[in-house]
């Protein structure tokens, strides 16, 4: 058999076993597991909403808005039945859902299907989650026990942190989470730049930022797609992501809970850094299921270059 993902000659370590040997405690590398399947029905989802679309009928909003619901769905009826998840908090539900009996160990927030207006364009999407001990109306730095993304684009890949590194897993054909790479570690300073939102819309210290990153030779990389842009910024060990605030939203666009918590708790694992431009991402407290922030997630120089021109 050639190199390669299928090649089982080789030490193969699974999703299940890099947690163990990770040390993750026992609830919560079961639901971390359990969540990395939903990504499975998820993504059954997503092509049987493309198939629809492949020579039979494109879809609209009103379908890829079913699209959002239907993996909320998934998830949630997952997550009911799972015995270690007492609340449930989502972007397509209105308030924090109480499912199993509220004496189980975690709190799962979810942005079930972040991206889905781009599903008709068959670029990458989304699956963001963060897992926490105590109540999500407090600081990220205070409550998350885990974070996790899953990336549904040419492969399925999903990102985990359980406070104990960053690590990349590759859904294998025969259904498996196969590790990819351990511990990833961003380097100081990378070479890509992610900026969201119209460039008439930012405030003059974001553009100023920006036209620096440009004058510096940083390559422009955005698609869209929340997770498949910071997915890039991970992966290519470098770079920064942001959505910052914008004049007539000085809050930007993405949600603190739902978005950018579990990417800050993942990216400082990589030894990375996340603000809103003044403040560590992790450090802002929750007051409301629907608030955002603006976000400045990456390496270490350009993180603090921001800070530096919005200061
Ligand atoms: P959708 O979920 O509506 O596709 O929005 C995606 C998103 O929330 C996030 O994934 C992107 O980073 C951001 O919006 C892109 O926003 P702009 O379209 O304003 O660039």
């Amino acid at each position: 058999m050639g190199e390669g993902i299928g090649d089982y000659t080789k030490n193969i370590v699974d999703l299940r076993r890099h947690m163990w040997g990770a040390g993750v405690e026992v609830e919560l590398r079961r639901l971390i597991w359990q969540i990395a399947v939903v990504g499975k029905y998820i993504s059954a989802k997503i092509h049987e909403a493309n198939r629809k679309q492949a020579g039979f009928k494109n879809i609209y909003g009103e379908e890829q808005l079913s699209l959002d619901r239907g993996a909320d769905d998934i998830l949630k009826n997952q997550l009911q039945f799972s015995g270690f998840v007492r609340q449930y908090a989502s972007e397509e539900q209105d308030d924090i859902i109480k499912i199993g009996s509220g004496s189980e160990k975690y709190i799962v927030t979810a942005d079930p299907l972040d991206g889905s207006s781009l599903v008709d364009t068959n670029l990458a999407i989304g699956t963001i989650i963060g897992i926490h001990k105590e109540s999500v109306f407090d600081t990220g730095k205070k409550t998350m026990a885990a974070a996790l993304y899953i990336t549904y684009g040419p492969l399925i890949t999903m990102v985990y942190s359980a406070g104990c590194g960053a690590h990349e897993f590759v859904l294998n054909r025969e259904g498996e989470y196969v590790l990819a790479q351990e511990n990833i570690r961003l380097k100081e300073k990378g070479s890509i730049f992610s900026p969201g939102g119209l460039r008439r819309d930012w405030v003059p210290q974001h553009l100023k930022f920006i036209e620096n990153l440009e004058k510096e030779g940083y390559k422009l990389r955005y698609s869209g797609g929340f997770v498949p842009d910071i997915n890039q910024v991970l992966i290519k060990k470098g770079g920064l992501f942001t959505y910052p605030a914008l004049q007539k939203s000085p809050n930007g666009k993405l949600r603190l809970l739902f978005e950018l918590q579990p990417m800050a708790f993942i990216m400082e694992q990589a030894g990375g850094r996340a603000t809103d431009g003044r403040k560590d991402i992790m450090t802002i407290k929750v007051e409301k299921l629907d608030q955002c922030s603006p976000i400045y997630i990456g390496s270490s120089t350009e993180v603090q270059m921001a800070e530096q021109f919005l200061s």
